[in-house]
């Protein structure tokens, strides 16, 4: 990991863009508005301001709006266009001016917190993408990060912290905030009122197109966060049959400590543990678990008792966040150390009705009802160390449930008791997590399977050794679903390098590696296209492309 750097060099334009909403929400309302033409100075308002404070008469010919433009740049205000377009040239100069605009408009570029030149918006011969798009006011990340807004909320959010250096965005807000799990409560409304009353967002001109793009062929205002790469001018695309791009994969890699991710527990601040330098070994020791609930073996024992009776194992396992969004990375690979559930289990004699154990956290945490058997067939363990060392406070300690081929959402930390429980059938699975939030913009599910580059943000300018080849890598993932293939795309999704994965396992991540030489300095986008295996063996595609812009100089 680099150095630490704080976000410098970030100027801001008129203008500001905040985070995504909802595309499908704000019709046609916000909608017409949007497109309603500004306010033009009216003829009737220039013809008071004339008559009270010029003393001469205006140019019969003449407009507020003519003289305007004069007055920026010898624009003619008299004479028909037609019969004098010769003298045109003297200002209106194609090529000068591009270059021209192009250079007052050169697109920012600053350090990041990880210490990474980052560039958000493609350089372009014209400046379009600055000029007309006005792509640097818009979008969630254009203003703040998506950490540091949810930091300053009024109210308690919890929050993901990456290890990889990887941009958190919207994609990670989408899950909770869809509108099949919040109701109506869902993301859009919340975004829209955050910003369309906040006074930062308004006073710096804020619109509803600062977070959203008009889509003309699907007659809503999408996210503009999804469209951008699409839109931006000056990507130099690569055709798959001449791209040069070597990939490999495996599903052995560990993620570096210094690269795990980190939420936070319900906890206040205070109490998030994240400091190493005050582990106590003592905690350890003496933490009980109680077994309880519907068993005939209840017992509460300490970590070291259930250590000494049940013994341990070492498995490499995934954590896949159930809301990591796409080309996010709530996820990392560990080899993990642990109590295996399966004989806790049975030493506790489940009740033959028992079919749901849910480990529950000290902070109340109590999501995980899983079904007894998912947590057998899936060799769930009671981590005690992770790579080879005590579970840091970060990541739980004493203890955290890990589960194969199960989200984040189900591996509990610090757990206080482990309850046998009986409910219907028909819901047994239901707080099982497997990443299969709702998009609201589509129906579909959102973000399986799912891909992401791990080792730089996106829009990360390279040079020198770092841009010969530019080395990419990062993760494949579809929670309980094998991979089957991992497409690349240089030329906007035209055409396609396949990375084919056979004989996936879904109880590891996949992680792909990739040299591409670029054919020239300038700016690529990178579409990668996941596909997984469905428990009826069909084709499952990714809904949405994860994109991945670079720089090369
Ligand atoms: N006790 C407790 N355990 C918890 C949570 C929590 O809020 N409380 N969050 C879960 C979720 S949603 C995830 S993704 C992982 C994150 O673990 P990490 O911080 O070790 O990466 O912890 C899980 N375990
Ligand atoms: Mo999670």
């Amino acid at each position: 990991m680099r150095e630490q750097a704080t976000r410098t060099g970030r100027r801001s334009r008129k203008g500001i863009a905040c985070a995504a909403v909802l595309a499908c929400v704000l019709g046609a309302g916000c909608l017409a508005w949007g497109c309603t033409p500004a306010a033009a100075p009216s003829d009737g308002a220039d013809k008071t301001a004339d008559s009270t404070t010029t003393t001469e008469p205006a140019p019969a010919t003449s407009d507020g709006y003519s003289d305007q433009l004069a007055s920026i740049s010898g624009f003619p205000t008299e004479g028909r266009f037609v019969d004098g377009v010769t003298a045109l040239p003297g200002f209106y100069k194609n090529s000068e001016k591009n270059a021209a605009n192009a250079e007052a408009n050169e697109p920012l570029r600053y350090t990041d917190r990880n210490g990474f030149t980052v560039q958000p918006v493609p350089s372009d011969d014209r400046a379009f993408n600055i000029t007309y798009l006005n792509a640097e006011n818009r979008g969630c990340t254009s203003c703040h990060t998506l950490e540091s807004a949810i930091m300053s909320l009024p109210t308690y959010h919890r929050l993901i912290f990456f290890g990889y250096p990887t941009e958190q965005t919207f994609a990670n807000c989408i899950a909770c905030h869809s509108k099949t799990y919040q109701g109506t409560n869902y993301l859009g409304e919340a975004i829209h009122n955050t910003h369309m009353t906040n006074a930062m967002f308004t006073s710096q001109g804020g619109t509803c197109f600062s977070c959203h793009y008009n889509d003309v062929e699907t007659q809503t205002l999408g996210r503009w966060d999804d469209y951008k790469y699409n839109l931006y001018h000056g990507i130099t695309d690569v055709a798959a049959e001449e791209v040069q791009v070597t990939t490999s994969y495996d599903q052995t890699t560990i993620t570096p400590a210094e690269n795990r991710f980190f939420k936070t527990v319900k906890d206040e601040p205070s109490e998030w543990l994240v400091d190493d330098t005050q582990v106590d070994p003592s905690i350890y020791e003496n933490w009980t678990v109680s077994i309880d609930g519907d068993c005939d073996n209840p017992v509460t024992m300490t970590l070291p008792e259930m250590e000494e009776q049940f013994g341990t194992v070492k498995q490499v396992m995934k954590m896949d966040c159930t809301i990591n969004g796409v080309g996010q990375a709530t996820i990392m690979q560990s080899e993990v150390e642990g109590i295996p559930l399966s004989k806790v289990i049975e030493f506790a004699k489940p009740k033959a009705s028992a079919n749901i154990v849910s480990p529950i956290g000290s902070d109340g945490y109590d999501y995980a009802q899983m079904p007894i058997d998912w947590v057998v067939d899936n060799n769930a363990i009671l981590v005690t160390k992770m790579d080879g060392e005590t579970l840091p406070n970060t990541q739980g300690y004493p203890c955290m449930v890990w589960v194969y081929n199960t989200s984040g959402g189900n591996f509990v930390k610090r757990i206080s008791n482990l309850t046998f429980m009986t409910q219907p059938e028909d819901a047994a699975m239901s707080q099982v997590y497997l990443g299969e939030f709702a998009d609201d913009c589509t129906g579909e599910v959102y973000s399986k399977p799912n891909s992401g580059v791990l080792n730089y943000p996106t829009n990360v300018v390279l040079t020198g050794d770092e841009a010969k080849p530019v080395h990419l890598e990062g993760f494949a993932d579809a929670w309980n679903e094998p991979i089957k293939k991992l497409e690349f795309s240089f030329d906007h999704g035209a055409t396609w390098t396949t990375l084919d994965t056979p004989n996936n396992d879904s109880k590891y991540w996949t992680y792909w590696r990739m040299d591409f030489t670029p054919p020239e300095a300038g700016t690529y986008l990178m579409d990668i296209r996941t596909t997984s295996i469905a428990p009826d063996g069909s084709d499952h595609v990714s809904q949405y492309d994860t994109q991945f812009m670079f720089t090369v100089e």
